[in-house]
């Protein structure tokens, strides 16, 4: 039997998977709610195949519940957040999880670390706690690699890593994997492990940040961005990714500053694009003000930004750039307050929401496009009138201003 510890955006997907695989799965979580939610029928966020996918699980037996379970394997997925002034990351979810484990399990017993985690934490932090139990455990870290927004086919279908003290065990943990992963599943150890994940993220952000750097640069000379990558993407060695108003999301915005945080004096470029991307919310309040002053827009007030979101399609806000934005905005733009909306923010987060597409667009001249949601993309031709400033360059209406 299996126990995922953590049923958030990663622990619900993969103990979901891995019951409608076959495979005996109890739930975890501290959340009471949370728990309640899952045990009534429901899922927690909205992600695509996953109503299905809980749906299957249900069916195959999973059982939700707050209490730690007696069990052969545990799988800690909870939230790695990072100390934001000494950019480290702060391990005292994962340390929990495993205490948590560790009282319960029985000698033998594997516990699995899914959350993210700068190179060194289990050395730093996991261990002296196993220690401490004095149980014989064997420790894996298998970093979770899905994309919010498509999940739930990337659990199926992606490469996985597994670090591991023991070849043999980490063998036996990618059989479990394996019961599900079509992806290829490489064994190597702990630390290598825990650096290629932050290595991934990093790759990412770095590209956008070159991408975004580009936007700039294409402005200031008067090119277009995004014909250039474009182009320069058909080469068969180029693959640039696209400029947007800010990275966000709980991943790429947050790992790379983990080897700035471990590493400084080395991480140079790391560091770089990490300003870079952070810079971005604040460019796109230039631009905004530029573009009013070329529309001769006067109110603040008949601005539209639409998408609070980190990205489309998802209902996730963790470090969304249209939020640092807002934050920034007041003094920016002489304390008018813009209007906002998203379709998948129903809680009021942010001042002069709005909560239907229609009301939002009657409120405002100006509408600042900051995430692509499918429902934008479907009803473009309402924007026809308005004054349209694209961050993600999804419209392609004649006049429209973009990065
Ligand atoms: N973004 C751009 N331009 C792009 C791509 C993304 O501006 O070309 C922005 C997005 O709008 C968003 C942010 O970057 O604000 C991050 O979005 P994302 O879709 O690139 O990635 P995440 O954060 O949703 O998921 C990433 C993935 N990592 C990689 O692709 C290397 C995912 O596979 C990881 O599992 C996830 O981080 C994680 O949990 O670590």
């Amino acid at each position: 039997m299996v126990n995922v510890i953590g049923l958030g955006y990663i622990g619900l997907p993969t103990a979901l998977m891995m019951a409608s695989h076959g495979i005996e799965i109890i739930g975890t979580d501290y959340n009471k709610e949370l728990v309640k939610t899952l045990q009534h029928g429901h899922t927690t966020f909205k992600e695509k195949g996953l109503d299905e996918l809980y749906k299957k699980a249900v069916d195959a037996g999973i059982l939700f519940t707050t209490e730690y379970q007696i069990a052969d394997m545990y799988i800690i997925s909870v939230p790695t957040p990072y100390d934001k002034k000494f950019k480290t990351v702060d391990a005292r979810y994962v340390a929990g999880g495993v205490e948590d484990a560790l009282e319960v399990a029985p000698e033998g017993a594997t516990i699995v670390i899914e959350s993210t985690i700068s190179p060194g934490t289990i050395d730093k932090y996991v261990r002296p706690i196993v220690k401490k139990f004095g149980k014989q455990i064997n420790l894996v870290h298998s970093p979770e690699r899905i994309i919010p927004g498509n999940m739930v086919f990337e659990l199926l279908h992606n490469n996985r890593t597994i670090g591991a003290d023991d070849f043999l065990v980490g063998e036996k943990v990618k059989e479990l994997y394996a019961s599900f992963c079509q992806g290829t599943i490489t064994v190597t150890n702990i630390r290598t492990a825990e650096m290629t994940k932050v290595v991934e993220n990093t790759f990412r952000d770095i590209n956008i940040a070159y991408a975004n750097e580009l936007a700039k640069i294409c402005r200031e000379g008067g090119m277009d961005v995004y014909e250039i990558i474009r182009i320069a993407n058909q080469h068969p060695r180029v693959n640039i990714l696209t400029p947007g108003p800010g990275v966000g999301g709980h991943c790429i915005s947050v790992d790379p500053w983990f080897l700035v945080g471990d590493y400084p004096g080395l991480a140079n470029i790391i560091l770089q694009a990490r300003k870079i991307n952070d810079g971005m919310p604040r460019y796109v309040i230039h631009r905004i003000s530029e573009i009013m002053k070329e529309e001769n827009l006067k109110d603040v007030k008949r601005v539209g930004i639409y998408g609070l979101t980190y990205k489309e399609n998802v209902d996730d806000i963790r470090e969304s750039p249209t939020l640092q934005m807002l934050q920034r905005m007041d003094d920016a733009l002489s304390g008018g307050l813009v209007q906002v909306y998203d379709p998948f923010i129903e809680k009021d987060i942010v001042e002069n929401q709005h909560h239907n597409l229609d009301s939002f667009l009657e409120a405002v001249d100006m509408i600042v496009i900051m995430v692509g949601h499918d429902e934008i993309k479907k009803n473009m031709d309402k924007l026809k009138e308005k004054v349209i400033f694209d961050t993600r360059n999804i419209c392609d209406f004649s006049g429209v201003h973009r990065l």
